[in-house]
C-alpha cells in the first residue's frame, strides 16, 4: 500500500489530522490499535477552548458542537467560605465550550474523511514506510513520504522519534474521577482549593455531572464507596455555604487518573513529526490537553499540506519550534493551576497557594492572567 502521510493513532489528534491533510488535497491512512468503539467510549478531556471551537467549525466539525455544547463565560475558583466568578469573556474577550472529547471523537468519526484501520497490530515505524499487523492478521506495509505520530503517551512515535531531551515532573497526587447521572449542581465549573484537597466540578450535559477530587498517589478505587465520595465532594466543594448544594446521583464510572507534566524536544524527526500526547503531556488541571492535541495538529496539517503538495519545507522544518511555543505556555499553566489548587501537605505550600489565590480573584492583573491562558491563546501563538 501508497499514502503520502501514516498517521499512527485514531485519537482525536490523528482523525482531526486526516481530516484537515483531506481537506488540503493530502491522501492520509490512519493506523488504530484499539476497536472504534472502544477509542469512542473513552472518558477523557470536557473543555475547549475558542480557538479549538473555531478551527473545528471552520473545517465543518461544528455544527453539532454549536447545537448541543454549552459555551462557558468563566469559572469559579474558591477557597472555604469564598466562591469568586472569573468572567473569561470580560476579561479576555474569549469564552470556553463544554462539549466532551467523546463527542468530537464522534464528529470526527461521522465526517469519515479518514481510512482507518482499527484493531492493528506490532506498528513499526521505519524511515519511509509503516509495517503492521491488520486486523485480519495480515502483515502489511505503507509506503509514505511522512508519517504523523499521533499514538498518545503509551504509542511507539514517543520512542522512535529519538528525543534529544525528555522533561518530567510527576506529582504526588492523582485524581479520583467519576461520571454521575445527575443534573449539574453549578452553571460554570468550579475548582475548590480546600485543605483536605483539591475538588473539581465539571459536567457534560445538563443531565450529566463529572466531578474530580485530589487523592493520593496509589488509591484504589475500591476504597472509594459512593458515600466516602460524595461526602469528600460535600465538604471540598462546600455544601451548605451561602444556601448552595451539591446534588447527588448515580456514579456510573469511576477512576484514577496518575498527574503528571512531561515534554519532549524535539517534535520532528526526519519524517516522524510527533502531535498531541505522543508529544507531551499535562495534568488535567488546566483543561489543556486535548486543546494542545488540535493546535499541534492545526500546525502540523499546515506544514506537511505546504511540503507535500507545494514543496515547500518551511513549515515542516519550523513545526517543532512553532508548536513547543504553545505547548511551553500550556505546560507552565498546567503546573501552575495544578500546584496552585492541590494540597501538598506542608503548610507553607497552602499558605502561598490562598495568597495567590486571593491575588488571582482579587486583581484584574491576575484574573485576567488565568482567563487569557485557561480560554486560550490562538492557534500559532
Ligand atoms: P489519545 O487520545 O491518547 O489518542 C492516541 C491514540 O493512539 C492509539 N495508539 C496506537 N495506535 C496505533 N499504534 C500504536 N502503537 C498505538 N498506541 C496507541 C490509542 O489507542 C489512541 O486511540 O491522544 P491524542 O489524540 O494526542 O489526544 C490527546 C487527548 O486525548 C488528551 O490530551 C486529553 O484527553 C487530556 N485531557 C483533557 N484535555 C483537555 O483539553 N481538557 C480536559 O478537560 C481534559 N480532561 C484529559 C482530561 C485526559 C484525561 N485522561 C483520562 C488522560 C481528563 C482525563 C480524565
Ligand atoms: C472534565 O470535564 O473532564 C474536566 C474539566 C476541566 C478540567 C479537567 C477535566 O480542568
Amino acid at each position: 500500500m501508497r499514502t503520502q502521510v501514516a498517521i499512527i493513532g485514531a485519537g482525536p489528534a490523528g482523525l482531526l489530522l486526516a481530516h484537515l491533510l483531506h481537506r488540503g488535497g493530502v491522501d492520509a491512512v490512519v493506523l488504530e490499535t484499539r476497536s472504534q468503539e472502544y477509542v469512542a467510549a473513552r472518558i477523557r478531556a470536557g473543555i475547549l477552548e475558542s480557538s479549538s471551537v473555531e478551527l473545528l467549525e471552520s473545517v465543518g466539525l461544528g455544527s453539532r458542537l454549536r447545537a448541543e455544547g454549552h459555551e462557558h463565560r468563566g469559572i469559579y475558583l474558591q477557597m472555604p467560605g469564598e466562591r469568586h466568578h472569573l468572567d473569561f469573556v470580560d476579561l479576555a474577550g474569549r469564552s470556553v465550550w463544554v462539549y466532551g472529547q467523546t463527542e468530537v471523537q464522534k464528529d470526527l468519526v461521522a465526517a469519515a474523511t479518514a481510512v482507518v484501520h482499527y484493531e492493528v497490530s506490532d506498528v513499526v515505524l521505519h524511515e519511509s514506510a509503516v509495517t503492521f499487523v491488520d486486523s485480519a492478521g495480515v502483515s502489511q506495509r505503507l509506503d509514505v513520504d511522512a508519517i504523523a505520530g499521533c499514538d498518545g503517551s503509551f504509542g511507539v512515535s514517543r520512542a522512535a522519534a529519538a528525543p534529544e531531551q525528555q522533561f518530567e515532573r510527576v506529582y504526588p497526587y492523582s485524581w479520583l474521577g467519576v461520571l454521575v447521572d445527575v443534573a449539574p449542581s453549578t452553571d460554570e465549573l468550579i475548582y475548590a482549593w480546600h485543605p483536605d484537597g483539591f475538588a473539581l466540578h465539571s459536567m457534560r450535559s445538563p443531565t450529566v455531572s463529572r466531578l474530580y477530587l485530589q487523592v493520593p498517589n496509589g488509591t484504589d478505587v475500591a476504597d472509594w464507596s459512593d458515600d466516602r465520595i460524595w461526602s469528600a465532594l460535600a465538604t471540598r466543594l462546600g455544601h451548605g455555604q451561602d444556601g448552595w448544594k451539591l446534588t447527588p446521583g448515580p456514579i456510573t464510572d469511576k477512576s484514577v487518573l496518575p498527574m503528571r507534566s512531561y515534554v519532549q524536544t524535539p517534535m520532528r524527526s526526519g519524517r516522524l513529526f510527533l502531535a498531541g500526547d505522543a508529544a507531551h503531556i499535562v495534568p488535567p488541571t488546566g483543561a489543556k490537553g486535548l486543546n494542545l492535541a488540535i493546535a499541534d495538529v492545526a500546525l502540523l496539517s499546515r506544514a506537511l499540506v505546504a511540503l507535500l503538495r507545494d514543496g515547500d519545507a518551511r513549515l515542516a522544518d519550523s513545526y517543532s519550534d512553532d508548536a513547543l511555543r504553545r505547548v511551553w505556555r500550556c505546560t507552565h499553566f498546567s503546573w501552575w493551576m495544578t500546584t496552585m489548587l492541590h494540597a501538598s501537605g506542608d503548610p507553607f505550600d497552602a499558605q502561598l497557594q490562598l495568597s495567590q489565590l486571593r491575588w488571582v480573584t482579587s486583581s484584574a492583573a491576575g484574573a485576567t492572567g488565568l482567563a487569557e491562558n485557561y480560554a486560550g491563546l490562538p492557534i500559532g501563538f
